[in-house]
C-alpha cells in the first residue's frame, strides 16, 4: 500500500509514523508513506499558500493552486487515479469498517487542511471522500491522517508479526476483547482467573467469549446490536 499525504507539515507525519510497528512496516516495504509539501507548489516568491477569505471573516483559507499542483505531481504519471481523502470534521466518521475497506486499496492520497479550511473549488475537483475521526475540532488534518494510516496499516498482511492479532480483537465482530493476564500469577493478592492456568483450551475459549459478551454489555451496549450472537451467546447475556 502506498499512502501519499499532501500537507504543510510533512515532518509531523514522518515523525509520528516513523517508529514502532508503522516504522517497521515501512522498513520492510510493506507500506510506503510519501509526504508532499504543499508549500513546495506555492506559486509566488513568498511561498504563500493561504489568503484572506472572500466575503470576510476570521482566519485564512488555503488557496487552490498549490493544492492542485501538489495533486498533479502525485497523479500525473498514474493511469489509475487513487481515491483522495480530505480530512475534515465535516466528513463521514472513521471506523474499523472503513479501515478494512481502505486497506484493500493499492494507493491512497490524503489532503490535510489547516487554518479555516481549503478553497471549495479544489475540494470539488480532486476529493473523492471526506473523513472525520470524531466529533471534535483539531488544528489540522495531520493527526487525523496518522490515526487513519495506523488503523489501515495494521490490517495489511505481515504488518503485525502475530498473524492472529489483527483479527481476534475488539470491533472485529463488534465485541470488545476479553481481559488479558500475564505473569506473575499473583499480583498484590490478586490472582489470575484459575481457568487460564487450567490448560483446558475449550473451556478457556468459552470463558473468553463470555467475558467479551459481558464486557460489551457493560461498556459498549450499542455494539451488541450489530454483533452476530449465537443462541448460546444470548443465554449468557440473559443471565
Ligand atoms: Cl479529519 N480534521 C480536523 N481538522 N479536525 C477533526 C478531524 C479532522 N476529525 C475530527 N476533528
Amino acid at each position: 500500500m502506498k499512502f501519499n499525504i499532501m500537507t504543510l507539515f510533512p515532518d509531523m507525519i514522518k515523525q509520528g509514523l516513523g517508529s514502532s510497528i508503522i516504522g517497521k512496516a515501512q522498513e520492510k516495504n510493506l507500506i510506503e508513506i510519501d509526504t508532499i509539501n504543499i508549500r513546495d507548489y506555492a506559486y509566488n516568491k513568498h511561498k504563500q499558500v493561504d489568503d484572506y477569505p472572500y466575503g470576510g471573516g476570521a482566519g485564512m483559507v488555503m488557496q487552490p493552486e498549490p493544492i492542485y499542483e501538489a495533486y498533479k505531481s502525485i497523479t500525473s504519471k498514474l493511469s489509475n487515479k487513487p481515491r483522495v481523502i480530505y480530512l475534515t470534521p465535516q466528513g463521514k466518521t472513521f471506523n474499523q469498517e472503513m479501515a478494512m475497506e481502505l486497506s484493500k486499496e493499492e494507493e491512497l492520497i490524503f489532503l490535510c487542511g489547516h487554518y479555516e479550511g481549503i478553497d471549495e473549488r479544489v475540494i470539488d475537483m480532486i476529493v473523492t471522500d471526506e473523513v472525520s475521526i470524531g466529533d471534535y475540532i483539531l488544528t489540522g488534518g495531520e493527526l487525523a491522517v496518522m490515526v487513519m494510516i495506523d488503523a489501515i496499516s495494521r490490517l495489511i498482511p505481515d504488518v503485525l508479526s502475530n498473524g492472529v492479532s489483527a483479527t481476534t480483537e475488539s470491533f472485529d465482530d463488534n465485541l470488545l476483547e476479553y481481559p488479558q493476564y500475564t505473569r506473575p500469577a499473583v499480583f498484590m493478592d490478586k490472582k489470575v482467573p484459575d481457568i487460564l492456568l487450567s490448560g483446558h483450551h475449550k473451556n478457556i475459549d468459552q470463558w473468553r467469549r463470555e467475558q467479551s459478551l459481558i464486557r460489551t454489555y457493560n461498556k459498549r451496549p450499542d455494539l451488541l446490536e450489530k454483533a452476530e450472537l449465537s443462541e448460546k451467546d444470548k443465554k449468557i447475556l440473559d443471565k
